[in-house]
């Protein structure tokens, strides 16, 4: 017999164990669980596109990669918080303060979480969000470049993991804090035994305003919170617009093995903020500034450039004493997803050691709310009874549900980690229509337009935590996994298996038709302001400032201007601002210095680049292009002399000139 893969991984409290151990929740044999005609329905032909951008959140790679659907061809990995050495990102001079954050240089991170601009909770095709986990921070990818934008530090967070999920209109990215703690605000005070979490320790949720025209990111407001975990969270939308919903775990407020202390409870949180009223209060005055520390990166096109600045203060709203924006909803067990249906009428608590899945009903939070319906506070917020909001529970739905997501027809896709199935009911009746199994252990799961009020519907992709024996080995890691499935007919049925790069958590699809008519093609010359370019051959220079050499430096096939440059000197710190002349589309050049201990650079068409070189020794060393952008790309190459320090060797450079 098969050991089912979760009875590796989980190690869950005893009671669930029990019930895992006795139930029989094997999934069907792999191989018949692909029907004849799925071939025909993933196959692209060569030279045709797929139907739909898949935009995949990296896990610890700290990256996003978009794949093709429904061939699951991987088409780019985007570096957000991660440096690139492929494409210079974090490395090069340009992209470097985009790494700043208030601890100084984090050249990585752990992004769960991908969140697609919307109009009117409609997909929109202009920017993808995605959440740093482990330095708080939220990142902002622009559609038209494929390129990380911005990227904001959360200040008073720890773990920024319900994130960046968004307001119906964009208005908002959402960051709530999982790990609670003696906020920043607490200066020397927060060293504090870690078993006073109870008197010391809160949590935020951060509001981040998007500019609806840039795109461009800053904290609104924060609201403060009874210490506990924030888990995952969801925009209201249509009736519910004005409201966002948070899952909260660890209600026991414990600080040590939360895997025992914090499954005690039969029933955590989810909690509703009205963000409106939020909103109102802040722009009243009403919340008070705290001193804070954190990072606000932005990347501008113009210049391709970006500067860090450190930002000093936050807005912070305390629910004690504003009483009607914050509001918890009793929801079993452990609540891992909370998921709102495209009507916006109903929430989906998903307790991870919980055996049933409840419903709440939006008008009937409303209504508990109007009637004060309150069981109790919670740290001076109040909890609405439970049966009160209650739309009604889904039974026996699987074991470990994780995350839901909806097709706009009605339906309800859960994911279930234990079980290792999708499972998909029917939301109004509750009732369980369908279920197939994912090898193995899903996490997320993704219906093109799941999240918002228009679904695309169409397909559900599975993200799998394992693969063990999918695929060829490859040594002790084995690689992660997504699985397509049809949601076309009544019953779901499986196409692909595709991996994918880093660990997936959330992702998200969009209609290829909304993303692609926008990509950037070139970047025109005429627009590059970068402080160093050189617009033509002619504007070509090397000069110095003290012991830095600058070298405005062009490429087009297949030569860059210069191509020798004498007078470098030990101890120079030396500056390649190279410019790429081409303006067809897709004709970069790379730009690579030997020995250089950092990267290279890959210069888009009409793009400046600096790639920052301190030689260590005297000789003459080659440049060249890494790039194969031409018959003769392998002569894109040049040198540098270095000279020892003090030499009388002149400062010069030139293309084609014999000395
Ligand atoms: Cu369920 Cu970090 Cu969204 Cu992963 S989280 S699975
Ligand atoms: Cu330019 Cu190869």
């Amino acid at each position: 017999m098969k050991v089912h893969p979760f009875l590796l991984f989980i190690t869950a409290p005893a009671v669930l164990l029990t019930v895992l151990l006795t139930g029989g929740c094997k999934p069907q044999n792999p191989t018949t669980a692909v029907e004849g005609d799925a071939a025909g329905k993933v196959y692209v032909p060569p030279g045709k596109y797929d139907e739909f951008y898949n935009f995949v959140s990296g896990g610890f790679s700290g990256q996003v990669s978009v794949y093709g659907l429904p061939s699951g061809r991987l088409l780019r990995s985007i570096p957000v918080f991660s440096q690139d050495p492929q494409t210079g990102w974090g490395y090069s001079e340009e992209t470097k303060p985009m790494l700043n954050t208030s601890h100084g240089f984090v050249s990585w991170d752990d992004s769960h979480h991908t969140a697609l601009s919307t109009t009117n909770g409609e997909h929109d095709g202009r920017w993808c969000f995605i959440n740093g986990n482990n330095t708080p921070r939220i990142a902002r990818i622009d559609m038209k470049t494929f390129r990380t934008a911005e990227i904001i530090e959360i200040p008073n967070s720890s773990g920024n993991h319900s994130s960046p999920f968004i307001t119906e209109n964009t208005e908002y990215a959402i960051a709530g804090t999982r790990f609670s703690y003696p906020l920043d605000n607490q200066g020397a005070n927060a060293d504090v035994p870690i078993n006073s979490y109870k008197q010391n320790f809160k949590g935020t949720v951060s509001f981040i305003g998007i500019n609806p025209q840039s795109g461009n990111m800053d904290i609104a407001f924060q609201v403060l919170l009874p210490g506990v975990n924030f888990d995952l969270s969801r925009c209201g939308r249509g009736p519910s617009h004005d409201w966002f919903f948070f899952s909260c775990y660890n209600t026991e407020q414990a600080s040590t093995l939360l895997e025992v202390n914090a499954s005690q409870k039969d029933k955590d949180f989810i909690m509703a903020v009205n963000w409106k009223k939020c909103e109102e209060y802040a722009k009243a005055g009403k919340g008070r500034k705290d001193k804070v520390r954190y990072a606000h990166n932005v990347y501008d096109e113009k210049t391709h450039t970006a500067t860090s600045t450190i930002k000093t203060d936050v807005v912070v709203l305390d629910p004690k004493e504003l009483k009607d924006i914050v509001y918890f909803m009793p929801c079993p067990k452990s609540p891992h997803g909370c998921d709102v249906d495209p009507t916006g009428q109903f929430i989906v608590g998903s307790g991870k050691l919980a055996a049933i899945i409840p419903v709440f009903s939006f008008d009937k939070i409303i209504k508990a709310i109007a009637d004060k319906n309150f069981e109790a506070e919670f740290e001076g917020i109040p909890v609405l009874k439970y049966d009160a909001v209650l739309h009604g529970e889904v039974k026996k739905p699987g074991l470990g549900p994780l995350h839901t997501e909806f097709d706009g027809k009605g339906f309800a896709y859960t994911s279930f980690f234990v079980s290792s199935e999708i499972v998909k009911w029917n939301i109004e009746k509750l009732e369980v229509v369908d279920r197939v199994p994912t090898y193995y252990s899903i996490g997320h799961l993704c219906v093109p337009g799941g999240p918002t009020r228009k679904p695309h519907g169409k397909y559900v992709i599975a993200y799998n935590k394992i693969t063990k024996d999918r695929y060829l080995p490859t040594g002790p890691e084995l690689t992660q996994s997504a699985q397509l499935y049809d949601i076309s007919g009544d019953k779901m049925k499986l196409l692909l298996d595709f991996p994918t790069i880093g660990e997936p958590h959330y992702a998200e699809a969009i209609p290829a038709s909304l993303v692609s008519p926008k990509s950037v093609r070139i970047f025109k010359i005429e627009d590059n302001n970068h402080p160093y370019v050189a617009k033509g051959e002619k504007e070509a220079k090397v000069f110095r400032e003290g012991n830095k050499v600058h070298i405005n430096m062009t490429a087009i096939r297949s030569h860059f201007t210069p191509d020798n440059i004498e007078g470098v000197q030990l101890g120079d710190e030396v500056y390649f601002h190279v410019t790429n002349l081409e303006q067809d589309w897709d004709v970069p050049h790379g730009f690579a210095v030997k020995g250089a201990s950092n990267a290279e650079i890959l210069i888009m068409p009409g793009e400046t680049c600096t790639l920052k070189w301190v030689p260590d020794r005297v000789g003459v060393v080659p440049i060249y292009c890494t790039d194969f952008c031409s018959a003769l790309h392998q002569e894109m190459q040049g040198y540098v002399r270095v000279s020892p320090r003090g030499s009388s060797v002149a400062l010069t450079s030139g293309t084609g000139k014999t000395n």
